[in-house]
């Protein structure tokens, strides 16, 4: 039985940055994020009596990866399954470059995995084995196992919908300055910070008053006040960042020049609002209806930039396969 699933990646407005328990990957703080329809990860799964040893391909190449193994190591455990697997991966998105695709990835994966192994898949709601499964792969992942705006609870670890992606009525722009892998991965990134950076503590304790704003802001619509809040939880995880020792610094200056172009677009009043993670790329969340003035004002840069946009999408889904 040849299990497929497809995943997006998930965009932060307020962060996640920092373990609280590096056993389980859970996280310091809690988070809330948009999963997108498109860039993401389509992943089939076979377990396969013939194998001696588990296989996994990404983008066409075999690839060697301990968090794939500790997945199915971990599916088998849960289904009493005992056979090796074949995992076949794509990835539609940049690898490792701060765009999310090992949240993409670990989700498709893990659910690919759950259903080729014959454990019950509900979509809506995923069981909780399943997301801490997905989760101790990447932190970010269990966001992308539902559709919309995703809060993930830093106390249970769990995912939970605040709103269906057909009730978001916003465009993400992803503006990629470079293709390039980064050289401080997140796991080491959020490690160097949490051990080092003076400013964590400060950046954990607001993560509260930053994601009650946006909660809030979801709740009565009011847009600016949810840009707000996710531009507060992006500066305040940077200056973290930039206050370890040694630096961590991933934004760059054409990620500066692109940030100070959404605010002079804000400036002239159009409401766009930024986000920057573990990479240069610099993403801009606007109402659907601004996503041309946006795009016009981002190839006015001379940075650059290869320029995409993505629309809200749906959590992660599965079907078999003969
Ligand atoms: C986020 N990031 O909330 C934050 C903002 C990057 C900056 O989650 O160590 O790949 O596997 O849990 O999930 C990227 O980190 O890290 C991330 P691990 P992950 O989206």
């Amino acid at each position: 039985m040849r299990a497929v699933a497809e995943a997006g990646i998930n965009v932060a407005l307020i962060k996640y940055w920092g373990k609280r328990d590096a056993s389980q990957n859970l996280p310091a703080v809690s988070s809330l994020a948009l999963t997108l329809k498109s860039p993401g990860t389509k992943t089939s799964v076979e377990f396969v009596p013939s194998l001696s040893a588990d296989q996994f391909e990404l983008n066409g190449e075999p690839c060697e990866d301990k968090g794939v193994l500790a997945c199915l190591d971990e599916v088998r455990a849960l289904s009493g399954l005992d056979l090796r697997a074949r995992v076949v991966s794509q990835n539609s998105v940049l690898t490792a470059s701060g765009l999310a695709s090992s949240a993409s990835g670990f989700a498709a994966l893990g659910v690919a995995a759950w259903c080729a192994a014959g454990l019950p898949f509900e979509a809506e709601s995923p069981r909780p084995e399943l997301v801490h499964l997905v989760r101790r792969g990447s932190g970010s992942a269990p966001r992308s196992l539902l559709g919309g705006l995703v809060e993930l609870d830093r106390e249970t670890g769990l995912v939970h919908q605040l709103l269906s992606p057909e009730d978001c009525p916003y465009r993400l722009v992803i503006a990629v300055l470079s293709h390039q892998k980064k050289a401080v991965s997140s796991r080491e990134g959020m490690r160097r910070t949490v051990q080092t950076s003076p400013y964590f503590a400060d950046f954990a304790a607001s993560n509260a008053s930053d994601l009650a704003a946006a909660k809030e802001a979801i709740k009565s619509s009011n847009f600016e006040q949810l840009g707000a809040a996710m531009e507060r939880s992006t500066w305040r995880m940077h200056a973290a960042m930039i206050a370890s020792d040694p630096p961590l610094r991933y934004m760059t200056s054409g990620s500066l020049r692109v940030i100070e172009r959404l605010e002079a677009l804000r400036a002239e009043g159009i409401p766009v609002f930024f986000t920057e993670d573990a990479g240069p790329q610099v993403k801009a969340l606007c109402r659907t209806e601004h996503l041309s003035q946006l795009l016009d004002a981002l190839r006015s840069l001379s940075e650059p930039l290869d320029l995409q946009w993505a629309e809200p999408g749906p959590g992660a889904r599965c079907w078999i396969e003969a």
